[in-house]
């Protein structure tokens, strides 16, 4: 174990403006190639034209360099690696196909919970070796193999460090409380959750004030009892808990609902508080448009409005990823739709929600698909922001596919990869990554499933398997090499509310900071509780300090890099180390 203490410069509380030595690019795999390169051509004469080819090269593989940051490769692995699960059924199963990733069983491995639909929902308990092949054990029981399940988000709702599910279901939603050794109790009764009879495939939750419990956010899709009426959107609904108690009174509906397939609680204007972010599909509402919520303690949901500067916005919403693209301290939206997606900026820094799209300037509109041939619009799912490449620049990820047989959209709609550039464009990287595929996406995560500091993907797929994605940076299935630094940061709060959520973490290295909101929800039906990665490129080490939920600031510390890190709130970071190899029991 080690800790470090705080780091010597405090910083203005804006950050980003310290200036560093940039690194040279030491260990960068092009040099090397150079390098032998030069010598084979020296060991066979004319060393002065092996020069001149040698300084060509590199100059040739910098201009590259600078013009695009190079994807990761992905392994797919999911039937090697012991999954197999597919999300099936007729309507309403063409949304929803979730996956939850967090630690059931605290060896700080995410496992996963796969949604099925129709079919019964799984939990696999993830059995990888560090650095290595993907493995994953099936665990069976009652009370987790639901059916009808559209997706599930991991969330401590009860605080007592084991990680409870919220499992939305076509029916009834279940709360289910961890228990340790992945598993669970079904928690309805216990926390007073009234899980009704919708159709819910969104959810999300914020800690208000100083509440014991989590207020619950549920999005509903149709109401399926009067289905044939196309205006038949379900109304939302807000969970809260009773004022200074732990169980749940009856839900507040939010309603309008226009048909809703993602929500999300963030602080979008960094005033300290969250509202409540809806994406809504087109395809059900008749005056509908996306929707902003104020959430204000102890006072009755508001939704915004023209008057507060919102704007109408109508897509075929289906996922929200939010995240600060353009380093000025707000977090764009990312909205995923059916053609076109969108990359929303606040317009004026007044504190109205008012957006402006930047998709087409940053370059991930995404709108039909980079390879396969297939012509007509794509279908986008969950969208997520993360640094595949441990470059320190974020890159994005979009999950895509059919409806079902939707004959106006693509029917080969191979799901994105887009890396981040230095001058703050996207690059579509998915085909040189190995990640196009033409099965139907759904949910999905990015996250580190071996523990090797390289970020992997879990998609949920319609009708077919799982599709697992070992990242190997630039190596290979048998040799993964890594690709650049980064860290991984859990910060842990006594109390209510262990995972912090809520929490602004910022990391600066080099010459930049890069800001992360701990949230639940967003994405499409799948969430993530746990490592919180962030790449640093060269750096060896990093800066890094967290903005509690009630807003207190902790000192700047610095942190190693290629580390995973606890960061408790009245101590200092702690690094932890995984075992080689998972218990498999
Ligand atoms: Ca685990
Ligand atoms: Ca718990
Ligand atoms: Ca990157
Ligand atoms: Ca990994």
């Amino acid at each position: 174990m080690q800790s470090v203490g705080p780091a010597t410069d405090t910083g203005a509380d804006s950050g980003g403006g310290r200036q560093r030595e940039p690194r040279p690019n030491a260990g960068r795999p092009h040099q090397g190639r150079a390098t032998a390169l030069w010598l084979v051509l020296g060991g066979i004469g004319g060393a002065l034209v092996a020069l001149a080819v040698v300084l060509a090269l590199e100059l040739a593989l910098t201009s590259a360099g600078e013009k695009g940051a190079e994807a990761p490769r992905f392994v797919e692995e999911s039937t090697a690696a012991g999954i197999d699960h597919v999300y099936d059924g007729e309507f309403p199963y063409f949304v929803g196909g979730g996956v939850a990733t967090f630690d059931c069983n605290d060896d700080r491995r995410p496992d996963l919970y796969l949604a099925g639909g129709a079919d019964p929902a799984a939990l696999y308990r993830n059995e990888s070796p560090v650095g290595g092949a993907l493995r994953f054990a099936k665990v069976s029981a009652p009370v987790t193999d639901l059916t009808s399940v559209t997706g599930a988000y991991p969330i401590d709702v009860d605080g007592d460090a084991l990680t409870d599910l919220a499992v939305l279901r076509n029916g009834e939603n279940v709360l289910l409380r961890g228990l340790g050794d992945c598993r669970f109790e079904r928690a309805n009764e216990t926390w007073g959750y009234d899980g009704g009879d919708a159709l819910t495939a969104a959810f999300s939750a914020t800690w208000e004030g100083s509440a014991t419990l989590p207020t619950l956010a549920f999005g509903n899709y149709l109401d399926l009892a009067k289905a044939e009426d196309r205006s038949a959107c379900a109304d939302n609904q807000l969970v809260r808990p009773l004022p200074g108690g732990d169980t749940y009174v009856a839900p507040i509906p939010l309603a309008p609902g226009y048909c809703t397939l993602s929500v999300l609680f963030s602080d979008w204007d960094r005033s300290g508080h969250t509202d409540l972010r809806m994406a809504n599909d087109r395809h059900y509402y008749l005056d509908g448009e996306e929707q902003l919520w104020r959430i204000e303690p102890g006072e009755l949901p508001r939704i915004y409005t023209r008057a507060d500067g919102w704007r109408r916005l109508v897509i075929w919403g289906m996922g929200i990823a939010s995240y600060d693209v353009t380093g000025d301290g707000l977090p764009e939206v990312y909205l995923t739709s059916q053609g076109d997606n969108k990359l929303q900026t606040l317009a004026s820094a007044t504190g109205r929600p008012s957006y402006r799209d930047i998709a087409i300037d940053r370059g991930v509109t995404a709108t039909r698909p980079y390879t396969g041939g297939d012509p007509l619009p794509s279908t986008a799912w969950h969208p997520e922001f993360q640094d595949v490449n441990n470059d320190g620049l974020v890159d994005l990820f979009v999950s895509k596919g059919n409806v079902d047989a939707q004959p106006d959209f693509a029917s080969k709609d191979p799901s994105n990869l887009l890396i981040g550039q230095a001058d703050g464009t996207f690059v579509e990287e998915g085909l040189a990554a190995g990640i196009a595929s033409f099965v139907r996406g759904r949910g999905a995560a990015v996250v580190d499933l071996n523990l090797d500091g390289m970020l992997d993907i879990v998609q949920v797929n319609r009708r077919v398997n799982v599709s697992l994605f070992r990242n190997v940076g630039p190596g290979t299935a048998a040799e993964p090499q890594p690709m650049g630094n980064w860290i991984a940061m859990r910060p842990e709060q006594t109390g209510p509310n262990r995972d912090a959520i809520g929490s602004w973490i910022q990391v600066r290295f080099d010459d930049h900071t890069v800001e992360r909101e701990l949230t639940i929800g967003g994405g499409h039906a799948s969430g993530e509780l746990g490592w919180v990665h962030v790449g640093l490129g060269d750096a060896d080490s990093a800066e890094v300090r967290v903005r509690w939920p009630d807003g207190e600031v902790g000192p700047w510390q610095e942190v190693a890099a290629n580390a995973f890190v606890t960061i408790p709130r009245d101590g200092e970071p702690t690094e932890w180390s995984p075992s080689p190899t998972a218990p498999t029991r």
